[in-house]
C-alpha cells in the first residue's frame, strides 16, 4: 500500500541522521530536499524529522548560509559531480559542503514538524539558525528593490528551467572541467544537456573563486525563492511567538518582500524572474510564478489572475501541474525542470490553494497521489501520461505524499487526526535513530 511504500523509500534513503534524496543519483544531504522530507517524516516519525533539520543546520556556515549540499564523508568523491573537492568549502562544524543555497523552505518545515509533535526545545534550538539563514539572504543577496537574488540556477531548485536559458546563454564556458555522473543513472534525454552542465560548472567555479562572495554572470530574482523567503518570515513569526519572542519584525519583513514582488516581478497573470544584471524581467512560463500563491497577503486581484493562469496556461483543473506551460515552445514533458510535473512544486502550489480554492486544491492532491500510485516514487512525471522519469525511490516524492495523505486522504476523505501514523503501525515509535544530532 502506498503509504507503507513511501515510508519504505524514506527508510531506505535514511543515512543515520538525515535522508539522501536518492541513493545513487544524489548520495548526500540536499538543503530543500531535507525540508520536504522533514514535512513528510513528521507524519510518522517527528523524531526523524527533527534530526533531518538539525543535521542540515549542522552544516550551516558562520555567515548564516545553509549550503545546498552537505557532503557525506563516507561517499567517494566520484559518486557525484561536482563533489567536495570541487567546492572546497567547509562549515565550522567540519562538514564539507557546497557554497550555494536553495529556496528557504526550512522554517515552514520546522513549524510543521513542531505541529506534528510539539517540542519547544527543538523550536528554541532551530529558531536562531533559521533567523541566521534569512539574515544571510538579506545581507548578501538583497537588491535595492528589496528582493533576494540567486547566483546559480541550482539555487532556484528548478535548475534547468527554460526561465534560465537567456541569462545562462551569457555564461562563457571552457575553463571548468565537467565529469558528468548523473548520466550513469538517468537517461540523457531526461537531464540537462552537456552545454548546460558546462555553464553550471563554470558559474560555480567563478563564484567559488570569489570566496563565495560575488555573483558572476548569473544573478536573478526568482519568484519561487522570494515567495519561500516571505513564507519563511511569516512562519518565523509563529515560531517567535511560540518561543516567547517578538513576531512583529518577521511580519514586517514578509509584508515588505510581498510588496516588492508585486511591484517588480508580477505581470500579466504570473510572477516572472528578473535579471539583476540587466534589470530586465525574464518573461517566462514557469510554474515557479504560481508559488507566490503561498503568500496569504497577496492582493486579491493578483490571486484571481494567478488562478486564471493556472487553469488556462497550466491546465490545473486536470489535477496535474506541469513545471512549465505546455503551450510554450520550450516545453518538454520529460526533461527535468522543462515541463514534467514534480511533487514538491505541486505541493507548494497546493499549499497556496488549499485555503483559497479547496475546489482546485483537491484535484491537485488527487493528481499527486495518482502519479505515485501509477508510476512509483519517481523524481518527476510526464504531466499528460504520468509516466515516471528521473530517478526511482526519490525521497521528497515519498515524503510529501505522506503529508498529502494525512491532510487530504487517499480517496479525498480527510483522515482523522493521527490516523496516518496509526495506519503506519506505530513505525515512528519503533524507529531507532542515533541521538547525537538531537542532544
Ligand atoms: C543539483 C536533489 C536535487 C534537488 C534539485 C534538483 C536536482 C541537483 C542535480 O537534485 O539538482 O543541486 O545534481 O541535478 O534540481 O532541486 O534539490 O534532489
Amino acid at each position: 500500500m502506498i503509504l507503507r511504500d513511501a515510508v519504505r523509500v524514506l527508510v531506505a534513503n535514511w543515512d543515520g541522521s538525515y535522508t539522501v534524496p536518492s541513493r545513487r543519483l544524489y548520495p548526500h544531504q540536499w538543503s530543500w530536499d531535507s525540508a520536504f522530507i522533514a514535512i513528510g517524516n513528521a507524519r510518522w516519525s517527528p523524531r526523524r524529522a527533527r534530526s533531518e533539520l538539525l543535521a542540515l543546520f549542522g552544516a550551516q556556515w558562520r555567515d548564516g548560509r545553509v549550503p545546498h549540499i552537505a557532503f557525506n564523508p563516507k561517499v567517494p568523491e566520484g559518486s557525484y559531480f561536482p563533489g567536495p573537492e570541487f567546492w572546497e568549502a567547509r562549515a565550522p562544524s567540519g562538514w564539507k559542503t557546497s557554497g550555494i543555497v536553495q529556496p528557504p523552505v526550512h522554517a515552514l518545515a520546522a513549524w510543521q514538524v513542531h505541529l506534528a509533535e510539539p517540542n519547544p526545545a527543538f523550536l528554541r534550538r532551530i529558531y536562531p539558525r533559521l533567523v541566521a539563514q534569512q539574515q544571510y539572504l538579506r545581507t548578501a543577496r538583497r537588491s535595492p528593490e528589496g528582493l533576494i537574488s540567486i547566483v546559480h540556477p541550482w539555487e532556484s531548485g528548478m535548475d534547468n528551467s527554460p526561465a534560465w536559458d537567456v541569462p545562462l546563454a551569457a555564461v562563457e564556458t571552457g575553463s571548468a572541467g565537467v565529469t558528468r555522473r548523473d548520466l550513469t543513472h538517468v537517461s540523457a534525454d531526461e537531464r540537462p544537456t552537456d552545454l548546460d552542465y558546462e555553464r553550471y560548472t563554470e558559474l560555480a567555479r567563478a563564484y567559488r573563486d570569489t570566496g563565495y562572495r560575488r555573483a558572476g554572470a548569473f544573478c536573478v530574482e526568482d519568484p519561487l525563492f522570494n515567495a519561500a523567503y516571505g513564507v519563511a518570515e511569516l512562519t518565523l513569526a509563529k515560531i517567535a511567538k511560540a518561543c516567547g519572542g517578538d513576531p512583529e519584525p518577521h511580519h514586517r519583513e514578509a509584508a515588505a518582500v510581498t510588496a516588492a514582488m508585486v511591484e517588480h516581478l508580477y505581470d500579466d497573470g504570473l510572477f516572472h524572474p528578473r535579471d539583476v544584471l540587466t534589470g530586465c524581467p525574464i518573461r517566462s512560463n514557469s510554474a515557479a510564478g504560481l508559488v507566490p500563491l503561498m503568500l496569504p497577503d497577496l492582493p486579491r486581484d493578483i490571486v484571481n489572475a494567478l488562478i486564471g493562469t493556472a487553469l488556462d496556461r497550466f491546465g490545473l483543473k486536470d489535477g496535474v501541474l506541469p513545471s512549465f506551460a505546455p503551450a510554450a515552445p520550450e516545453f518538454d514533458p520529460v526533461r527535468y525542470w522543462r515541463g514534467p510535473s514534480w511533487i514538491n512544486l505541486t505541493w507548494l502550489v497546493w499549499q497556496g490553494l488549499r485555503h483559497r480554492r479547496p475546489d482546485l486544491a483537491a484535484p491537485l492532491a488527487d493528481g499527486m497521489i495518482r502519479a505515485v500510485t501509477e508510476s512509483g516514487f519517481r523524481e518527476y512525471f510526464d504531466p499528460f501520461s504520468l509516466e515516471g522519469h528521473g530517478c526511482h525511490d526519490f525521497s521528497w516524492s515519498a515524503a510529501l505524499i505522506l503529508d498529502v495523505a494525512a491532510e487530504h486522504g487517499l480517496d479525498g476523505v480527510p483522515p482523522a487526526r493521527g490516523e496516518i501514523s496509526q495506519e503506519l503501525g506505530g513505525l515512528g515509535e519503533a524507529d531507532d535513530i542515533g541521538d547525537h544530532v538531537l542532544t
